[in-house]
């Protein structure tokens, strides 16, 4: 039968650590100074990782591409968002009839807290989660703090301990995340939006659905559950939800939270008469929707209206998300290396809808699985260029031949040159490249980095 993990259930066990990015060596570190006897596995060679495990303390102990007979006689073990269900570690492990828990579900079982608020979507998560940071940064009481963490960088066993009882964890919740935490139980939670994404990880479109779910699905009537009301998928999910359910939307008679002359409007019940916020000063009607979804979580969560409106003015959004990176030769550069996926350079191109044939757009990387076809709509309407790089170049040039001009650079220096070559005063150069960065970078930050140093190169 399953049951949640339980330090005390499984103390004087062996613990086995699958995976050792951010999230695996901070559990092996969590577990370690709880007194496990941790094993270590990663299938990188140990130069690779010894960086990120200097930290835990003995006994835990390394093992190189692993599992190897010790770590089958584990009484468990964790495992690292990003590694699949499929895949032959994880495999090799569970048939060994060894319970597998996540990395979020083994450090919250260590939480002195149960005030936990968590956000997912496919899209907008970290913007959204960063602003809730900041609105109960606003709103808690004296002695009081706010840990933001999970899939927004800082893993959810990095600061668990630090959190006190009265603290509130707010934890930015990937699929990868849910699919694995069976017993997660936020008080607040928010589903952004739903959109393909990560299918080469989940299998199927249904999976990525059913994984994004257990966010509420062992909330009860006492919690809330924050949905956008103009998000199909997120609104058939929204029936099955046994918490409250707020709704962001653009209708006044039926949603929580709405838009109206650019101020939102917002209410715990649909009898109330609402409170009024001006949101952040960011581009885009994605990012009054993060703020509507943020404003519904603090007024769940019983932050004063004039608390949320302090955060909600002082947010400044967030670094590789549509992060405004200078003007170089009279060309305005953005860097969105933050978008991942199709969808999210939607959200970049539709923020930038007003700009005909501005914008001089870098598309590329590691490909994900999706169509690019849902993009060609909004790039004749607003791109003169398109500038390919990475291992997806061939399939984008394919995918959306004819619409525009396409310019291979192969890699992001070479991309940039050719945008100087070509921009003209008044232009955009946007970097929101719809894949994952893996094939040309350490990951997305990496890459937006990157850009910004690039761009500097480009200053008179
Ligand atoms: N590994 C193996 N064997 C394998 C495959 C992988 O040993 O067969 C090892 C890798 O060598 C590596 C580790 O497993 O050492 C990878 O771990 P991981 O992919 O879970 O990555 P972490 O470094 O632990 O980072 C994770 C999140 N990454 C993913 O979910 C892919 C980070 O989100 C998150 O910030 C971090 O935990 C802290 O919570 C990043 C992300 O890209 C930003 N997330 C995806 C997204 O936002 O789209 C979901």
């Amino acid at each position: 039968m399953e049951h949640p993990f339980s330090a005390s259930h499984f103390q004087g066990q062996k613990a086995c650590v699958i995976g050792l990015g951010h999230s695996g060596s901070a559990a092996a570190r969590l577990l370690a100074e709880q007194g496990f006897d941790v094993l270590m596995t990663d299938s990188r060679a140990l130069k690779e990782v010894s960086d990120l495990i200097k930290d835990v303390p003995a006994p835990a102990v390394w093992e190189a591409s692993g599992p190897s007979e010790k770590a089958l006689h584990c009484g468990f073990a964790v495992k690292s968002p990003g590694l699949s269900w499929a895949s032959p570690i994880v495999k090799k492990i569970q048939e060994a009839g060894i319970p597998i828990f996540s990395e979020m579900e083994v450090a919250l079982s260590f939480s002195k807290t149960d005030r936990i608020i968590a956000i997912t979507g496919t899209n907008g998560k970290t913007t959204t989660t960063s602003l809730t940071g900041d609105i109960f940064r606003q709103g808690l009481p004296y002695g009081q703090n706010v840990h933001v963490c999970g899939n927004i960088g800082t893993p959810a066993s990095a600061c668990v301990l630090s959190a006190n009882p009265k603290d509130v964890l707010v934890i930015e919740s990937s699929s990868y995340q849910l699919e694995d935490s069976r017993f997660f139980h936020p008080k607040v939670s928010a589903i952004l939006n739903i959109q393909p994404d990560h299918l080469d990880h989940h299998g199927s479109f249904a999976n990525y659905i059913r994984a994004k779910a257990r966010i509420f699905r062992d909330q009860n009537a006492s919690d809330f559950c924050v949905f956008n009301a103009l998000d199909l998928e997120t609104v058939k999910l929204a029936r099955k939800c046994p918490a409250q359910r707020l709704f962001f939307g653009d209708d006044p008679k039926s949603s929580h939270a709405w838009v109206e002359e650019g101020k939102i409007y917002a209410r715990l019940s649909l009898n109330d008469s609402p409170y009024l916020f001006t949101p952040p000063r960011l581009p885009g009607r994605h990012n009054l929707e993060n703020a509507m979804a943020a404003i519904l979580i603090g007024l769940a969560s019983g932050i004063s209206e004039g608390s949320i409106q302090k955060a909600l003015a002082q947010f400044k959004g967030v670094e590789h998300r549509l992060e405004e990176a200078g003007t170089y030769r009279q060309i305005r550069c953005v860097n969105d290396s933050k978008a991942t996926n199709v969808d999210s350079t939607l959200v970049a191109l539709k923020a930038f809808s007003g700009f005909n044939k501005k914008l001089i757009l870098i598309l590329g990387g590691l490909d994900k699985g999706s169509p690019y076809a849902p993009l060609k709509p909004l790039i004749s309407q607003t791109v003169k260029t398109v500038l390919t790089i990475g291992s997806a170049a061939s399939k984008i040039e394919k995918e959306l031949d004819g619409i525009v001009p396409i310019s291979p650079c192969e890699n992001l220096d070479k991309a940039v040159e050719r945008a100087f070559e070509i921009g003209e005063a008044g232009d955009i150069l946007l970097l929101s490249p719809a894949c994952a960065s893996f094939d040309q970078f350490k990951n997305f930050e990496d890459r937006g980095e990157k850009f910004k140093k690039i761009l500097k190169r480009y200053q008179n």
